[in-house]
């Protein structure tokens, strides 16, 4: 089964797929191990990585190339996070094209300007875009991707924008009418109430999914009691953990003048090896070295 299919199938059956980002390889195989159902290729974590802001600054090609190298190195389905589809409609026909071949089961589009700024942002420069030129992308985004099961999850800004609930219903129903296989909802808000008044007032079959950054309280036991919610995204842990503990690795270092002390508290070389696949080259190196 394609990994698209796979994703589907746990969309429609499981109670919830859970899904986190990753900014590199690295990051998607832990999560893999950790038993994650997919990988969210986030351009926030991306961005973070490269230390730039989450505004559309990294270029499509940049963004792809992880992706690419992330499919590659995990068996579970990647949900590409490809912001406003990198311009007009035009541009992401050449998006979706691009992120299938890749070898992502799914995109993400959002109904921002473009360029964007980043959701999560107090007083960040959040433009929707006109519902009729987003519905536009989706349709072409849904036309243009090879395999009928690669899914197009459209992703509304609106509570985001300060737009309201209704105008988060209006959007994300004209977005389920243009094709999309899911909605994605976001909220910036502390607590998860926009999240689940948009639940109560969502009558369409579409799954919706949800990015709970902001919002931690809403465990998965609760989002599977509001019904509607078959995905959930953990769009940025990834990164701040691995900031948490370099910062503190790299202080401790400075402190105490070597790295005697950390040493015994990080995980040895081997386990890099074990992450790196080194033992499977090494079968090769026996199988085909002459
Ligand atoms: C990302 O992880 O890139 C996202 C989620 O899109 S958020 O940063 O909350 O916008
Ligand atoms: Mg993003």
């Amino acid at each position: 089964m394609s990994k698209s299919a796979i994703l589907r199938q746990k969309l429609s059956k499981q109670p919830l797929t859970r899904v986190i980002g990753a900014h590199n390889p690295l990051s998607a195989r832990l999560a893999e191990e950790a038993g994650f159902d997919g990988i969210w290729a986030s351009g926030f974590e991306l961005s973070a990585a490269y230390a730039v802001p989450d505004a559309s600054i990294l270029s499509m090609t940049q963004h792809l190339d992880t992706t690419r190298a992330i499919c590659a190195a995990v068996e579970i389905p990647v949900v590409a996070d490809i912001d406003t589809g990198y311009g007009n409609a035009v541009n992401v026909i050449h998006a979706v094209t691009q992120y299938e071949a890749a070898g992502a089961a799914a995109v993400v589009i959002e109904d921002k300007k473009f360029p964007k700024d980043t959701s999560l942002l107090e007083g960040g420069r959040q433009e929707l875009l006109r519902v009729e030129e987003f519905v536009g992308k989706i349709e072409a985004a849904c036309d243009s991707r090879k395999s009928s099961d690669f899914l197009v999850i459209a992703r509304t800004e609106a509570l985001i924008a300060g737009e309201g609930q209704e105008e988060a219903n209006r959007r994300a129903t004209a977005y389920v009418s243009a094709g999309a296989d899911a909605v994605l909802i976001h909220s910036k808000s502390k607590t998860p109430d926009q999240i689940v008044e948009f639940c109560r007032g969502w009558k369409l079959k579409a799954p919706v999914v949800i990015v709970p950054t902001a919002y931690p309280q809403l465990t998965e036991s609760d989002i599977v009691a509001l019904k509607k919610i078959k995905m959930v995204i953990y769009g940025n842990h990834g990164i701040r953990a691995a900031v948490t503990a370099m910062a503190d690795v790299f202080a401790r270092i400075r402190a105490d003048g070597g790295i005697h002390n950390v040493d015994g508290d990080i995980v040895p070389v081997t386990r890099i090896f074990e992450l790196q696949q080194v033992a499977q080259m090494k079968e090769k190196e026996k199988r085909y070295l002459k």
